[in-house]
């Protein structure tokens, strides 16, 4: 196939594909497409590459999937190349990765910065998508890919006064990139989350003070993140063909070093549980710790012994017996919310600067013109963090304004909850494809890897699309009623249904509560993709020019 790319500035005539979001997935969509030598142009709401961590560049956000994995397995070349320094790489490293991917396969003259999407309009007739932007453009494409990203749109709540703080005010997910001068100033932080706790240790060490409100504590283990030895990287790379693919066969798309028993925590006496669960707490490995034992992750009584064993861990680690009662979370299961890692978090609050006040007793009220209101006192505060999440999973979808077959809106198809097939598709909306969408394993798996794949799958589809001239290919109601049915199966066997976070959708007032990703593990996940294109897509419908074998659906 060719090789030649058109420039990405020609809208007047049609795309083979819209790529929207030049994260990790969109830019190995990217590469792919013009590899195939479709039409592409990639749209990317920021003037840079590298989505998540393109925007979420505060202090210490740091990934927390060991870096030999977090990393594209799709060229050889880059992936014996590229060098790692951290185990757990920052930000600016992962930043300087996609670029380095970015400028390595020429992908910048295919994608248009600064270029949010707002509006995705299918045309019946032609079988094709209108993709319209904040700018006032209209792209016109066969195909659409949602590279989207899971955590996209920043969730600020909507407090009375926000607009009236004269002091600075910053989302994490859209800090500076010049960034925030903190010395000598008075901060607070609000938020408690994944965020909240990376952001922490780097805010007490720079600000005069730092006040945390917290309104529900996290369990959170040492990262324990260290200089990569190079021994270390050696025996990835000699082994990294094998090892991606054993990857794919594995819950979270991760190979563990394991410390997971395989018993469940009743056949061990109280002296030797300690020890397996203190082996798994400096294990760093956070997705691995709610299955030290084999009943952790699903039974409750299990799963409060772990739970109380981090406790335990707190106690010891704050000074103020106080401050470290607040810390521990005691509402939900431990693995309930996802389990977040830490560069000295629990050890922040022994600092003198540091104060953490309980806002679910004493509720934050107003933002005032110099700082925050909770029902019982003032807080004067020179900068505001709010480290308060996102509308996860379905709100950069839900933002583009998208509209299907017949005029009908995504946002009314998805008023009691996502409907999808896989996370990739969904009834109505043809020939649009998501990666990482609502129902994948999204933040269940190592993002990369499994993005790749899925992008894989979309391009499988569209190639065979073309080869046998189907102008339109949707996801049917029947097909997301048995994911939905799948999804529920394997929610009831994990905490996550059973917890109040992002994950259900809990944390966005008004939102539907619904378990947004597949928790069923990445390998059940694939092979259930993988069915599905069996007998040429048959559970599909299709519509094209000449006439489908029997016992295909079709839309006419
Ligand atoms: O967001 P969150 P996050 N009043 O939703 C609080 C990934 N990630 O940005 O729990 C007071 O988890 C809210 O309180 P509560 C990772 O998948 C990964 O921290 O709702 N507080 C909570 O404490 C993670 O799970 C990495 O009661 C309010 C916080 O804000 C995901 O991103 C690093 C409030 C939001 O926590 C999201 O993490 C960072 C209100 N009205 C993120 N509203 C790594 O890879 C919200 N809050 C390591």
């Amino acid at each position: 196939m060719s090789t030649s790319t058109p420039a990405a500035d020609r809208t007047d005539q049609p795309f083979d594909v819209v790529v929207i979001g030049a994260g990790f997935s969109g830019l190995y969509a990217l590469h792919r497409l013009r590899q195939q030598g479709r039409r592409v142009v990639c749209l990317e709401a920021g003037d840079g590459v590298g989505g998540t961590w393109y925007w979420n560049r505060y202090p210490g956000a740091r990934v927390d999937i060991e870096s030999m994995q977090y990393s594209y397995s799709f060229d050889e070349n880059l992936q014996q190349e590229w060098t790692w320094s951290e185990h757990f790489s920052p930000q600016p490293d992962l930043e300087a990765y996609a670029n380095h991917v970015a400028d390595r396969f020429d992908l910048r003259e295919n994608i248009r910065f600064e270029t949010r999407v707002n509006e995705l309009t299918f045309d019946d007739a032609a079988d094709e998508w209108h993709v319209g932007t904040a700018l006032g453009e209209r792209f016109v494409a066969k195909y659409v890919i949602a590279a989207t990203g899971s955590l996209d749109v920043s969730n600020v709540p909507d407090w009375p006064g926000l607009d009236s703080f004269h002091g600075e005010a910053y989302h994490t997910s859209r800090w500076p990139k010049e960034g925030v001068e903190l010395a000598g100033k008075r901060v607070g932080l609000i938020g408690t989350g994944s965020t909240g706790i990376q952001l922490a240790p780097e805010v007490a060490a720079l600000a005069d003070q730092l006040t945390v409100f917290q309104r529900t504590p996290n369990f959170s283990l040492p990262s324990l993140n260290r200089e990569l030895d190079p021994e270390y990287v050696q025996d990835w790379k000699a082994n990294y063909t094998q090892r991606r693919k054993q990857v794919l066969k594995t819950h979270g798309a991760v190979l563990m070093s394991s410390v997971a028993e395989q018993r469940s925590i009743f056949d061990y006496t109280e002296v030797e549980r300690e020890e397996v669960m203190e082996r798994a707490w400096n294990a760093r490995n956070g997705l691995e710790f709610i299955r030290t034992f084999t009943d952790t992750s699903t039974d409750l009584e299990a799963n409060a012994i772990l739970a109380e064993f981090v406790r335990n861990k707190i106690r010891a680690i704050v000074d103020d017996p106080g401050t470290a009662e607040l810390l521990c979370p005691k509402t939900y299961p431990i693995g309930g919310k996802r389990i977040c890692q830490d560069s000295g978090y629990y050890e922040t609050f022994n600092r003198d600067n540091v104060k953490l006040v309980d806002v679910r007793a004493d509720t934050i009220e107003e933002i005032t013109e110099s700082g925050l209101r909770t029902t019982d006192s003032e807080y004067e505060l020179d900068v505001i963090i709010f480290a308060t999440g996102f509308d996860a999973m379905t709100g950069s979808m839900l933002n583009m304004n998208a509209t299907g077959l017949d005029g009908v809106r995504l946002a009314d198809r998805w008023a009691d909850g996502p409907k999808t097939v896989f996370g990739l598709m969904t009834a109505g909306l043809p020939n649009l494809f998501m990666v990482h969408g609502p129902g994948s394993p999204s933040v269940q798996a190592q993002m990369i890897t499994t993005g790749e794949w899925q992008v894989d799958w979309i391009l499988r589809a569209i190639e065979y699309l073309e080869d046998n001239q189907i102008s339109r290919f949707g996801a049917t109601h029947a097909q997301e009623e048995a994911w939905a049915s799948e999804l529920d199966t394997v929610a009831a066997r994990t905490m996550h249904a059973k917890t109040d976070s992002w994950y259900t959708g809990a944390n966005i007032p008004g939102k539907p509560r619904v378990l947004l990703m597949y928790v069923g593990g990445f390998e059940r996940y694939s092979n259930w993709c993988i069915r599905a294109t069996d007998h040429g897509y048959a559970e599909f419908e299709k519509k094209q020019r000449v006439s489908l074998p029997s016992g295909q659906r079709s839309f006419e």
